[in-house]
């Protein structure tokens, strides 16, 4: 596999191994998500209550205080959004 088969493969693993965590392996409940979070992205996204339940409310398209894996890419998408532009952002200075 090539390195971007490899990580579309680790999205789907990681989120199906916290997705199983209370027996329902297709969707993350909030606790789900936020040691997802905590434990995944720690880099990225703080572990602010308020700021997890902002994220749930946003992504929970359908309102059933769940993320199934098609609700839960946009995060995945908008956090790679803006590590890109801050690497632009470096990118640019580096070059000064
Ligand atoms: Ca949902």
């Amino acid at each position: 596999m090539t390195e971007l088969e490899k990580c579309m493969e680790s999205l789907i693993v990681i989120f199906h191994q916290y997705a199983h965590q209370d027996g329902d392996g297709k969707t993350l409940n909030k606790k789900e998500l936020r040691k997802l979070v905590e434990n995944e992205l720690p880099t990225f996204l703080t572990k602010n209550p308020k700021i997890l339940d902002r994220i749930m409310k946003d992504l929970d398209q359908n309102k059933d205080d769940k993320l199934d894996f098609e609700e839960f890419l946009p995060l995945i998408a908008g956090l790679s959004m803006a590590c890109e532009k801050c690497y632009m952002l470096n990118e640019k200075k580096g070059k000064k």
